[in-house]
């Protein structure tokens, strides 16, 4: 019997009606993409153990948009992690998250009443809870992209998952996993500078993060102060997002894709933004260019100034809004 590569459809709870990497092994249709590094969807059933069961069936038609119906939230996963792949190969010609061609695969229903989602570099794997109640999976595309994220950062500067550094590291995470989103333009989930906008983790329906001003959501850092390395990394890393946000949009107050941001910066200082592809260009370089395991946001500083010279020339309009963006967040020369 011949093992063939097809296009399914599927429609997820949060990514709607996509074309998934699908293969035909006899009569059996299955969630692997042999395009993309051989990249595979898997059920966990509720356990927290193994790799899960690939999800196969005898038609090329998986889920139903409603989380009730278990595959849509594989739909998801698997949807997130082709459009994660895409987005590295096509932005950074980047073959998967240790440039080896290697595609990672994903796990959905881990656990019960799991309110997380998480990267694991020792199972080279990507797992998914089902949320509060198990009615709200973890599986938007921001998070797909977060998460396979750290991977990237794992097999390239290394930065240690605590102080700045980790701050640095998650920051990265948010800076991609919304790249991302913002490649899949989906019209189900429309591309933002949030994170998280739609699994409301919060419960009322509030983001989980803030790009253009960290600090609504009672927790992150807006700006750099000395003490920023003590808070958790989801929380310090606001420095870098909000320095992300200020390189690609600018401060001030700006409507994106519909959406409103309001974007102050530290002694009103005043910075245009190049726009987020030239912005995600320079992140990236400076990522595995320059950043170490112990880079702090003074050394980011540095590393993106060099990665923007590298890319767009020495005191060129954009190595001048990377050192007008940090200061923006009070990171200074
Ligand atoms: N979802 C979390 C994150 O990526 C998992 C963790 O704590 N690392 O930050
Ligand atoms: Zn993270
Ligand atoms: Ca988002």
């Amino acid at each position: 019997e011949g093992i063939e590569t097809d296009t399914g459809t599927g429609k997820g709870v949060f990514v709607g009606s996509v074309n998934l990497g699908t293969t035909l092994s006899g009569s059996t249709y299955s969630l692997k993409d042999a395009t993309r590094g051989g990249q595979y969807t898997t059920n966990m059933a509720n356990g927290t153990s193994g790799n899960g069961t690939l999800y196969s069936k005898s038609t090329d038609t998986w889920g139903n948009g409603l989380a009730s119906n278990g595959e849509s939230a594989a739909v998801d996963a698997h949807y997130g992690a082709s459009a994660t792949w895409d987005f590295y190969k096509n932005t950074f010609n980047r073959s998967g998250i240790r440039n080896d061609g290697v595609g990672a695969f994903s796990r959905v229903h881990y656990d019960t009443n799991y309110t997380n989602a998480f990267w694991d570099d020792t199972c080279f794997c990507m797992t998914y809870g089902d949320g509060s109640g198990n009615t709200h999976p973890l599986t938007e595309i921001d998070v797909s992209g977060h998460e396979m994220s750290h991977g990237v950062t794992a097999a390239t500067a290394g930065l240690n998952y605590s102080g700045e550094s980790g701050g640095l590291n998650e920051a990265t995470s948010d800076i991609m996993g919304t790249m991302v989103e913002f490649y899949a333009n989906l019209p189900a989930d429309n591309p933002d500078y949030l994170i998280g906008e739609l699994i409301d983790l919060n419960g009322n329906g509030t983001p989980l993060r803030y790009m253009d001003q960290p600090s609504k959501d009672g927790n992150s850092a807006d700006s750099w102060s000395s003490g920023v390395g003590n808070l958790d990394v989801h929380y310090s890393s606001g420095v870098a997002n909000h320095f992300f946000y200020l390189l690609s949009e600018g401060s001030g107050a700006k409507t994106v894709n519909g959406v409103n941001y309001n974007s102050p910066t530290v002694n009103n200082i005043a910075v245009t933004g190049i726009g987020r592809d030239k912005a995600a260009q320079i992140w990236y370089r400076a990522l595995t260019t320059y950043f170490t395991s112990t880079t702090d946001y003074a050394a980011a500083r540095t590393a993106t100034l060099s990665a923007a010279s590298d890319l767009y020339g020495a005191n060129g309009a954009e190595y001048n809004a990377v050192a007008t963006a940090w200061a923006g967040v009070n990171v200074g020369s």
